[in-house]
């Protein structure tokens, strides 16, 4: 078992770190204070072929693969997590589903300006009641000569307002459950597509999240992904790969507070010396540092497995898990060993356990992924 990283790993790992650290985190407080979406940061990541690297070279990628992918989402989101959201829902879920389940015209059509940054994709599973359920969809697709016909509504959607494409989930089969769920590839340009104010969130505020609204939106019948029916698992399939990217911006927001924490402590000085010589606070700093460390271990595991072709989806499951609560336990540490100044805007932690939250929250709760994790085992 050999845990080093490849000698391209190592490059773009230390290449994205001095990136975000540079551009990146010096801007990300005003970003968050702002609302800002971080569009010129977003044409740099691309420049810099971030959104090609898990696509292989056919299809506009660089064939880096899903590892060095997590390795840079972990590295933006360590600088700025809003960034490392829409980093992640543009690749792992928005533009995976057509690499995975497109046809050839549709890839190269799609998959190349995504991996070149060109366009955003989004990702539209989420309804106002299938959440959790992700089989209670309620938006209809039905075939009129040689379209599909698509009304529903789409929320929580990260990427709405950017992307010029989505992929999103309808039923085409109505009493099959999700066995009458197709996936469709929608140009966001297309007539009756639109899209919401944006929201007003709690953390992860430099992200784009709106209400994607479909009404008579007519896009061509080949622009169904797969066979009708397949979309419900499709979509499952590529939640596995979301787990791994969302397993990754925890880790990076982990890695993130252990950082500021340990800084912090070392300088604060209490009792006529830093805090950092306390046991009360070293425990919560060691913990940290195992727990950031184990998240590593696991995000890297089920991003490798994914690169072998192996099965992956306990491992992602448990990855995103682990790591997910491990940022928010981080945050709220760093939080504390700040104390009253942890509280206050002008140091980043506060921001650090706004945007944490999100991660036990997005693309499956904590409590989905335990159900994932039992299922694997057989329960
Ligand atoms: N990969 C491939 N196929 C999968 C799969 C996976 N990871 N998970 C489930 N399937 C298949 C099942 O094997 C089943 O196939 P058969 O009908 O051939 O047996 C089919 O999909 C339906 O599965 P199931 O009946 O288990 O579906 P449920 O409605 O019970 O849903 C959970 C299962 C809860 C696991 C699913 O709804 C889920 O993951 N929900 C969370 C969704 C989510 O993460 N939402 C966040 C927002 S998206 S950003």
């Amino acid at each position: 078992m050999d845990f080093t990283l490849s000698e391209a790993q190592q490059l773009i790992k230390q290449t994205v770190r001095e990136f975000a650290r540079k551009e990146l985190a010096p801007i990300a407080a005003g970003l968050d204070r702002e609302a800002r979406f971080p569009q010129e940061i977003i044409e740099k990541m691309a420049r810099l072929d971030l959104f090609a690297l898990p696509y292989s070279e056919a299809y506009g990628g660089t064939g880096d693969g899903c590892l060095a992918y997590a390795i840079a989402v972990e590295e933006i989101s360590r600088a700025c997590a809003s960034t490392g959201i829409t980093y992640a829902a543009h690749c792992s879920i928005g533009t995976d589903p057509i690499y995975l389940f497109g046809t050839e015209a549709q890839k190269q059509r799609w998959v190349v300006p995504c991996a070149r940054g060109e366009i955003l994709a989004a990702f539209g599973l989420t309804e106002p009641e299938a959440g959790s359920d992700a089989g209670g969809t309620r938006t209809t697709a039905v075939l009129e000569g040689d379209r599909w016909v698509i009304n529903g509504v789409k929320c929580f959607i990260t990427n709405a307002t950017r992307a010029g494409v989505a992929v999103i989930t309808a039923v085409t089969e109505p009493g099959r459950g999700t066995a009458g769920i197709s996936a469709f590839i929608v140009p966001t340009a297309t007539p009756g597509f639109r899209v919401s104010p944006p929201y007003d969130k709690l953390g992860l505020r430099a992200s784009d999240t709106a209400e994607i609204i479909m009404e008579d939106v007519r896009i061509p019948a080949e622009n169904i992904l797969g066979k009708p029916g397949e979309g419900f698992k499709q979509f499952m399939r590529v939640l596995d790969g979301g787990r791994i990217s969302i397993g990754a911006l925890s880790l990076g927001i982990a890695q993130a507070c252990l950082d500021a924490a340990l800084d912090y402590a070392r300088e604060r000085i209490q009792f006529g010396r830093p805090i950092s010589k306390f046991q009360a606070i070293q425990f919560k700093l060691a913990d940290m540092a195992m727990a950031v460390e184990l998240s590593r271990l696991a995000v890297y595991k089920a991003a490798w497995l994914k690169d072998q072709g192996l099965p992956f989806t306990r491992e992602a499951s448990m990855a995103k898990l682990f790591a997910s609560e491990t940022a928010v336990r981080a945050a709220l540490d760093a939080v504390q060993i700040f104390g009253g100044y942890g509280y206050m805007k002008e140091y980043p932690v506060e921001r650090y356990l706004r945007d944490a939250k999100l991660m036990v929250i997005g693309e499956g709760t904590s409590e989905i992924q335990r159900l994932v994790i039992a299922r694997e085992l057989g329960c």
